[in-house]
């Protein structure tokens, strides 16, 4: 039995639940049953003791004197931000009586969840809410925001979401990171490569933005958004051409290797060049490195894949280690997400059975805005849970009309009132994940966790889990799985034959040990799970589903006629916008920026340090340019989902398309096309 919550001075261990690859190890320092302090456990085998500034400074969050303390009724103007305090009985009352009605009158279609990851708590984001929602028949979110275009892609040419182990980053002698902030974003990912290159490895960065990751590099390649599958087939070409193909392992473990090698040839340098902006001797010069250096790993970022080609492109860079047999040398391969490792049982978590509309309306979260404006029938309830697509959800104007809509029924559990929050009828105060029992998977080491509560819950505020359990009470439904513990919760999501590797995890180990590694093998790549058991260089699958079969570049859609390609990027001190209503953060990360080019920034007047305005079709913003050489010209990027500030228009997310990605329905945040001037 967990004693943690009991203990009221000390250190105890905890996982950090953000949505981050790294998932962190932590020691919690309590003082009279409170989190006095946050640091990295040094016992956790990847992440070694140490931990990013926005969680060293998770404290402020947590006692932050805005956190919500109960339920509350909206009084004011919808957006405006008036509450009353109420009970939960009467919150709960309120919000079923409300969905009884819509239930009978339009069906339970009529309601949508929406959520996404701002606890990577299993119990708590797809477990207890979806067999809820289940129950409820209510419409379906399709979870698109992040990763789907590049996990479709990847998958097409890997089967899932299989990688290299990043533990082996260390043994590595050439590591590129193409389109990844990991010094932002995954910063051990940065620890293991920095040990590979005390033991002499080159560390190349290809972004489009020369952020702090591109100043940590020994080479920098800048390219333009949209082009990576570009470079990766130029890269293709050279490699056939020079011979430095690996020929025994192509003929063994991939499909399609003769084809592709004929339409490389259309990828010459010069060619390449002309796309990408990067000249073709560096092509030539990345090539031969990548050909010639062993072992050699690609960490593949998720800017790369909130593009119009998203898709192809992460299918295409990761055909590159097949080219050279990089996939059985330890330290060698990619690394884009390792979820296929950890995979659990989600019809026993989710109980996807007792759902009596399987075929009920799925709805791509990308979309939200319209979706709330333009379907019919309606949306006409919404539950917003662990997520904020006021600020993260892309058509960032429309998000707001909708959620503004007189007729719908809106309601948000959060540890904040967010700027979605402020929308809302009825607000539910959120427990944080330190007050809460979860499962943990890492999407990038291949270690399971076990949170178990370490303090009393805030105020009145209660889990995903148990607002869930009370809302099925409230709604008259007695079905068992609504009862189950959470520890029961958990031992049926680890009980999954299916995914072998999983077969070394089990509740009692993770009571006991915190957390536990997956019976990974190096040699995955032998028993892949595509159509032909082999890596997929050609895949008939994708030719089943409309796509060119073999790797290849598909530029960017036309997104109007402004100057400017902009690419609004997360930033450091900010989780997506978690901690942007942080005081503590915000003063970390000063100001919104817009970085421009030096020529571009003088040909319109601009100095460095000028507020501008940024605007196109969809919308508008104001941020502060700093003037330089860090982006290509033609290309704006900005860094982090700001909240708002009085009198401030920070979301980016107002000029940003919903137009769907190439693959899955993904988010294209980065292929939007804007202009700049001075305030
Ligand atoms: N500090 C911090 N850490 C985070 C997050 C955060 O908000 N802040 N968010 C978390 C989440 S949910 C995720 S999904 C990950 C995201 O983290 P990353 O995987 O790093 O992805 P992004 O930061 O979206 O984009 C990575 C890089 O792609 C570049 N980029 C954009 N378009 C292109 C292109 O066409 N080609 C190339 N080569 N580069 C391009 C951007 O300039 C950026 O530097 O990080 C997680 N960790
Ligand atoms: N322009 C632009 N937009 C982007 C991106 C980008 O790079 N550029 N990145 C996109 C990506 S990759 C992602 S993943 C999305 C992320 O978008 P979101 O999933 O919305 O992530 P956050 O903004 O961190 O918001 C999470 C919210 O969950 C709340 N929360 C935390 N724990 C709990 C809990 O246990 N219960 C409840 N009920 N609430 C909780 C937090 O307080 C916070 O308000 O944003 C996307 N939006
Ligand atoms: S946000 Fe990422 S790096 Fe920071 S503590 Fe959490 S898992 Fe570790
Ligand atoms: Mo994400």
């Amino acid at each position: 039995m967990n004693t943690y919550i009991n203990q009221r001075d000390g250190i105890v261990p905890a996982v950090c639940s953000l949505d981050c690859p790294d998932q962190c190890g932590l020691l919690l320092h309590k003082k009279d049953g409170v989190i006095v302090k946050v640091e990295g456990d040094p016992n956790h085998p990847v992440t070694q003791g140490s931990i990013c500034n926005k969680v060293r400074h998770m404290g402020e969050r947590l006692h932050d004197a805005n956190r919500l303390r109960h339920p509350m009724k909206r009084v004011g103007a919808k957006g405006e931000g008036k509450f009353e305090r109420i009970s939960w009985e009467e919150a709960i009352e309120t919000i079923t009586s409300k969905w009884k009605t819509l239930v009978a009158e339009h069906g339970p279609e009529s309601i949508l969840p929406y959520s996404f990851y701002g606890n990577m708590g299993r119990l708590n984001v797809e477990g207890m809410d979806r067999r809820f929602f289940n129950r409820l028949g209510s419409s379906r979110l399709d979870q698109t925001i992040c990763q789907i275009a590049g996990g479709v892609g990847y998958s097409y040419t890997m089967g899932g979401s299989y990688g290299t182990d990043p533990e082996e980053t260390v043994h590595t002698k050439l590591f590129i990171m193409w389109g990844i902030n990991a010094v932002s974003t995954n910063m051990h990912q940065v620890v293991l490569a920095e040990k590979a290159r005390k033991n002499g490895a080159k560390i190349v960065v290809i972004d489009v933005h020369q952020n702090q990751t591109g100043r940590w590099a020994d080479w920098f390649i800048p390219i333009l958004p949209g082009t990576d599958s570009a470079l990766a087939l130029g890269l293709m070409h050279v490699l056939f051409a020079e011979g430095l193909a690996d020929e025994p392992f192509l003929a063994e473990y991939t499909i399609g290797h003769e084809q592709l090698r004929e339409h490389v040839r259309a990828y010459d340098p010069a060619t390449v060049s002309a796309i990408t902006g990067v000249p073709a001797d560096d092509i030539v010069k990345l090539a031969r490195m990548y050909g010639t250096t062993s072992p050699s790993l690609v960490r593949i970022g998720n800017g790369l894949q909130h593009h119009d080609n998203g898709g192809m492109n992460i299918r295409t860079i990761v055909c590159l280690p097949a080219l050279t047999g990089q996939w059985l040398v330890p330290g060698g391969g990619a690394i884009k997400g390792n979820g296929g490792f950890l995979k659990f049982n989600t019809s026993a978590l989710q109980r996807p059975d007792v759902r009596k509309n399987p075929d009920a309306r799925l709805i791509n979260m990308n979309q939200i805005g319209s979706a709330l404006l333009e379907l019919d029938p309606p949306i006409r309830s919404l539950f917003v849970y662990t997520c904020n697509p006021a600020i993260v959800a892309p058509e960032g104007n429309k998000v707001r009309e909708g959620l503004a809509r007189e007729d719908l029924f809106l309601v948000v559990h959060d540890l904040f009132l967010t700027e979605t929050a402020k929308y809302a009828d009825i607000v539910l105060p959120a427990t944080s994940s330190y007050e809460n029992t979860d499962l943990y998977t890492s999407y990038w080491h291949h270690y399971a966790h076990l949170q178990q509560p370490v303090i009393e819950p805030y105020f009145e505020s209660k889990s995903n889990v148990e607002m869930f359990r009370l809302l099925a009470e409230g709604m008259g439904y007695d079905d068992a799985m609504f009862k189950d513990t959470d520890a029961e919760m958990i031992a049926q999501a680890l009980d999954f034959p299916a995914n072998p590797y999983l077969s070394n995890i089990d509740y009692e180990k993770l009571e006991r040990e915190q957390f536990v590694k997956a019976a990974v093998t190096t040699d995955f790549v032998k028993q892949l799970p595509t159509p032909s058991g082999k890596i997929e260089l050609y895949s008939a699958a994708m030719e089943a589903d409309g796509y060119p079969p073999l790797p290849t570049y598909v530029p960017l859609v036309h997104d109007g006629d402004y100057p400017y390609l902009f690419v609004p990027a997360p930033n450091h001190n900010f989780l997506n916008s978690t901690f942007s209503n942080n005081a503590k953060h915000v003063r970390m990360e000063k100001i919104p920026k817009l970085f421009m080019h030096a020529a571009d920034a003088e040909a319109s007047e601009i100095a460095d340090g000028d507020k501008v305005r940024v605007w196109n079709d969809r919308g508008e913003c104001e941020l502060t340019v700093s003037v330089g050489e860090t982006v290509l010209r033609g290309v704006v990027v900005s860094l982090g989902l700001w909240a708002d500030q009085p009198g401030s228009k920070h979301n980016v997310n107002a000029l940003t398309p919903d137009r769907p990605a190439d693959m899955g329905g993904g988010a294209t945040f980065f292929s939007g096309r804007v202009n700049v001037a001075r305030m």
